[in-house]
């Protein structure tokens, strides 16, 4: 397949780049922290989205590399935040194929002390359909990556398969609803659920964070139902490392 070879030759010709997507508490009034999302900027197709080319990239076993890169970026893009005075975390997406590296934690470790980062400022997020693929192993090297002191979140939480059941088992920070709820918050059902979730993970002892937040109602209706974090076109799209100054200056 054409995307293969154009994907290795992305990573060797640097074509990648990621944008930063903030969160923002609400509750309190603060920026929360940054999601790096990944960009392809193919020379010929143009800007080509993670959701077309990950599915290839797992395939192939490029993910890897590609994760290495992602969390190397984000991880120097945050101390280099951190050096002008704005520390907040930053999340990178994990895809299920990191999981079968021997030792994701030790991977992760050496990225982070090649990068000279606090492990408190970086957060995983994975999936509920990943976790369900190997739920053992999985738990054991969540324990391990939180271990170093990295969060864990679980991203598109509520509408793929359901890992609700096992929650209390799997080691993570932060619930990420996912936006379909937040884009269904006019139906009585759909709160009725997103107020349970926010319940069973305030007991749980989890953050909740609310995706897709694209209106000034989306953010009420949410904090009505508990919600305090969220994430969203409201806030701002995702945006280069270099405009991230500018917003914050602009917003805090
Ligand atoms: O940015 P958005 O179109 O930008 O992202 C589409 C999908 O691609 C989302 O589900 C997002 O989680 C995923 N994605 C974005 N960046 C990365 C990345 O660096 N790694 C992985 N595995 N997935 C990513
Ligand atoms: O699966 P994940 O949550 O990582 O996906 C992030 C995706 O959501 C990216 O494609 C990102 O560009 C997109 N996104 C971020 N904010 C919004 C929003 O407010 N509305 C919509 N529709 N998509 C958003
Ligand atoms: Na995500």
């Amino acid at each position: 397949m054409e995307l293969e070879k154009d994907i290795r030759l992305a990573l060797e010709n640097k074509q990648f780049y990621l944008v930063y997507q903030p969160k923002w508490n609400v509750k309190e009034n603060r920026l929360y922290g940054f999601e790096a999302l990944l960009r392809w900027e193919h020379p010929k197709l143009g800007t080509i989205s993670p959701s077309e080319f990950i599915p290839v990239a797992e395939e192939t076993g490029y993910i890897v590399s590609i994760t290495r890169w992602v969390l190397e970026e984000a991880c120097i893009q945050c101390k280099e935040w951190q050096t002008k005075g704005i520390i907040y975390p930053v999340s990178v997406n994990l895809s299920i194929r990191l999981f079968q590296l021997d030792s994701l934690s030790e991977w992760v470790h050496t990225i982070l002390e090649k990068a000279k980062l606090e492990p408190h400022l970086l957060e995983l997020e994975i999936t509920e359909s990943m976790v369900l693929h190997d739920v053992n192993d999985v738990i054991f090297q969540l324990h391990n990556i939180r271990s170093l002191g990295v969060k864990v979140s679980m991203d598109d939480f509520g509408t793929g398969y359901s890992s609700i059941g096992l929650l209390d088992l799997i080691p993570i920070d932060t619930l990420k609803l996912d936006r379909l709820f937040t884009h269904d918050l006019d139906k009585p059902s759909k709160r009725a659920i997103i107020n349970a979730i926010v319940l069973m993970a305030e007991n749980l002892g989890l953050e909740v964070i609310a995706e897709g937040v694209e209106k000034q109602e989306h953010v009420e209706s949410l904090t009505q139902l508990g919600c305090h974090v969220m994430q969203g076109y409201f806030y701002s799209k995702p945006m280069k490392g270099i405009e991230v100054d500018k917003w914050i200056t602009n917003h805090t």
